[in-house]
C-alpha cells in the first residue's frame, strides 16, 4: 500500500489531525482558533444548495448524440448536421417529490438534455410525456403548489390534486397518461422522451417549419404495476438510480433513436388541432416521424453534486438554426429557468464545468459572486467598441424564432382550430391507443387514487372529467369508487359542501 497523501485544509495546508479538535487539556474546552475544526464544520452546514423547485428528484448521465439522418434542408443547427456527433448530459426526474422521494411515485419524469454543439449549448429540456397538464404559463405555479404539499399538514393531498385537474379540463390529455401505464415507468432507461413543446426550424436559406422532438427507447416501454412500485417505493426508493447507474457501469449503455415530426411553417394556421397548444400532439399520420440520430448514454457521473445536483437546464438555451414558436408554456419557460438557477446556484452557474459550454464563449456578461473565468485584459467591457470587442452578427443570428401575428395585447386562449377540444385526444388514447387491459388498469389506477382522500364535491367532478374523456372510463370510475367507499355515505373534508347534489349541478 503507499503512503496515503497528507489531509490539508481547503487552502491546501496540511491539516495536524483527522480526529482531534484542538483543546486546553484533555478534558477542556474547544478553542476558538482550531481553524480547520472551524472549516469543517461551516464547510458540512453549507453543502446542501436548495433542491429543485421542481423536479427535486433527479438521475444523470453523460453521453452522446449522433446523427443518422438528413434534415439538414430544415435546420441549420450544426448539432442536426450528417456526420455530426455531439457530447450530451441527460438528467431523469420525477416532478412533485423532494431529493429523497421514492423514484416509482406516479408522475410525469423530466427528461432534460444538454448537447455541448459546436455552436453552444442547446438543452433539450422535455418530459417522457408529449403533453403537459396546463397550455399557459400563469397556471403553472398552481398546479404544482395543488401537486406539493398542505399548507398546515405537510401531506400531500388527492383531494387538492383533482381539484385542480376537474377545474382544469385542458389536463384531461396528461392526466390520462399520468394514470395510465406510462404513469410509472420501468426505469428511466424503459421510458420515450419528448421536447413536448412545437419549436422552430431554421434552415440555411431561412426557410421556417414547426418541429416536435422525440427520444424513441431502444430498451423498449415497459412499466410498472401500481402493486409493484408501491412496493419498490418502500423497499428500494431509489430504483430507477440505481438502474440507470448500475447498468452504465456495467457496460449496458441505453440509447434511443431521435425522431422529429416537421410541420411546414404555413400549415400551422389551418391544421385541425392548434399545434401550439401544449395540451395536444400532431398526429403522426399527419406528420410522420423522421429518424434524425441516436442517442446513448455511456458514462456515470463521478460527481453527483457538482454534475447532477447542480446541472442547470434551460430551454432558452437555442442555438441558430432552432427557434421558439408561439407556444406560452414555451414562452414562459425561457424566461423561469435561468432566473431559478441565479437563485439555487448562483449568478454564475453557468461557468461550473458541467454547465459551462464547449463552444467558444464570447461574452460580455462579467464579475459577480464565484466569478472564476473572464476575458483578456485587453477585451473591452462594453459594446459596442472601437477596440475588436466581440460583435454580435444580426445578419446571421437575428431572426431565429420569429413568427408572423396580428400585434394586439390580450389575455385569452389560443385561437381555437376544428378539433380543439380538451377531451378529444384524451379520448382517442384511451379508445385507440390503449387496449382492454390497458383501459382497467387505468380504471384501477384512477379509482385508487380518487379513494385515497378525495372528498365531495371534487369527487363529483372527477366522475364528469372522466365521463367526458370517455363515458365507459366515467362509468367505471363512479362504480369503482362508489364501490370502494362501500356503504358510506360520501365523504365530506376540506371544501365540502353540504349538498353534493347542487355542486353537481354547478359543473
Ligand atoms: Fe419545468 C425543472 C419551471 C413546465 C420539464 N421547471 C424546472 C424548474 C423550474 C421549472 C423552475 C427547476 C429548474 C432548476 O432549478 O434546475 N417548468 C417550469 C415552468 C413551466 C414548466 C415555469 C411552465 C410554464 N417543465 C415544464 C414542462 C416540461 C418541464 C412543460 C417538459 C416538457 N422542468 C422540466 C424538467 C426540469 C424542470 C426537464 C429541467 C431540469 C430538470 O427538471 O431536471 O424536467
Amino acid at each position: 500500500m503507499t503512503t496515503p497523501k497528507p489531509t490539508t485544509n481547503n487552502a491546501g495546508v496540511p491539516v495536524p489531525s483527522d480526529e482531534h479538535s484542538l483543546t486546553a487539556g484533555a478534558q477542556g474546552p474547544i478553542l476558538l482558533h482550531d481553524h480547520y475544526l472551524i472549516e469543517k464544520m461551516a464547510q458540512f452546514n453549507r453543502e446542501r444548495v436548495p433542491e429543485r423547485v421542481v423536479h427535486a428528484k433527479g438521475s444523470g448521465a453523460f453521453g452522446t448524440f449522433e446523427v443518422t439522418g438528413d434534415i439538414s434542408k430544415y435546420t441549420r443547427a450544426a448539432v442536426f448536421q450528417p456526420g455530426a456527433t455531439t457530447e450530451v448530459l441527460a438528467r431523469f426526474s420525477t416532478v412533485a417529490g423532494e431529493q429523497g422521494s421514492p423514484d416509482t411515485w406516479r408522475d410525469p419524469r423530466g427528461f432534460a438534455l444538454k448537447f455541448y454543439t459546436t455552436e453552444g449549448n442547446w438543452d433539450m429540456v422535455g418530459n417522457n410525456t408529449p403533453v403537459f397538464f396546463v397550455r399557459d404559463p400563469l397556471k403553472f405555479q398552481d398546479f404544482i403548489r395543488s401537486q406539493k404539499r398542505m399548507p398546515d399538514s405537510g401531506l400531500r393531498d388527492n383531494n387538492m390534486q383533482w381539484d385542480f385537474w376537474t377545474l382544469s379540463p385542458e389536463s384531461a390529455h396528461q392526466v390520462t397518461w399520468l394514470m395510465g401505464d406510462r404513469g410509472i415507468p420501468k426505469s428511466f432507461r424503459h421510458m420515450d422522451g419528448f421536447g413536448s413543446h412545437t419549436y422552430q426550424f431554421i434552415a440555411a436559406d431561412g426557410t421556417k417549419s414547426w418541429v416536435k422532438f422525440h427520444f424513441k427507447t431502444d430498451q423498449g416501454i415497459e412499466y410498472l404495476t401500481q402493486d409493484k412500485a408501491d412496493e419498490l417505493a418502500g423497499t428500494s426508493p431509489d430504483h430507477h438510480r440505481q438502474d440507470l447507474f448500475g447498468s452504465i457501469r456495467n457496460g449496458d449503455f441505453p440509447s434511443w433513436t431521435v425522431k422529429v415530426q416537421i410541420m411546414p411553417y404555413d400549415e400551422a394556421e389551418n391544421y385541425r388541432f392548434n399545434p401550439f397548444d401544449l395540451t395536444k400532439v400532431w398526429s403522426q399520420k399527419d406528420y410522420p416521424l423522421i429518424e434524425v440520430g441516436r442517442m446513448t448514454l455511456n458514462r456515470n457521473p463521478e460527481n453527483f453534486h457538482a454534475q447532477i445536483e447542480q446541472s442547470s437546464f434551460e430551454p432558452s438555451n437555442l442555438v441558430p438554426g432552432i427557434g421558439v414558436s408561439p407556444d406560452k408554456m414555451l414562452l414562459g419557460r425561457i424566461f423561469s429557468y435561468a432566473d431559478a438557477h441565479r437563485y439555487r446556484i448562483g449568478t454564475n452557474y453557468a461557468q461550473l464545468p458541467v454547465n459551462r459550454a464547449k463552444a467558444e464563449i464570447n461574452s460580455y456578461s462579467k464579475e459577480g459572486a464565484m466569478n472564476i473565468h473572464y476575458n483578456s485584459a485587453d477585451t473591452p467591457v462594453y459594446a459596442p467598441n472601437s477596440y475588436n470587442g466581440p460583435a454580435a452578427d444580426s445578419n446571421r443570428y437575428g431572426d431565429d424564432g420569429a413568427w408572423d401575428f396580428e400585434p394586439r395585447f390580450v389575455r385569452t386562449d389560443y385561437v381555437q382550430h376544428p378539433e380543439d377540444g380538451d377531451f378529444v385526444q384524451a379520448g382517442q388514447l384511451v379508445r385507440e391507443v390503449m387496449d382492454d387491459d390497458a383501459r382497467d388498469r387505468l380504471v384501477d389506477n384512477i379509482v385508487g387514487h380518487a379513494l385515497n382522500g378525495v372528498t365531495e364535491p371534487v369527487l363529483l367532478r372527477v366522475f364528469e372529467y372522466w365521463r367526458n374523456v370517455d363515458p365507459e372510463i366515467g362509468k367505471k370510475v363512479e362504480e369503482g369508487v362508489r364501490a370502494g367507499q362501500g356503504e358510506t355515505a360520501p365523504t365530506t373534508g376540506a371544501g365540502a359542501v353540504d349538498d353534493p347534489a347542487d355542486e353537481a349541478a354547478r359543473v
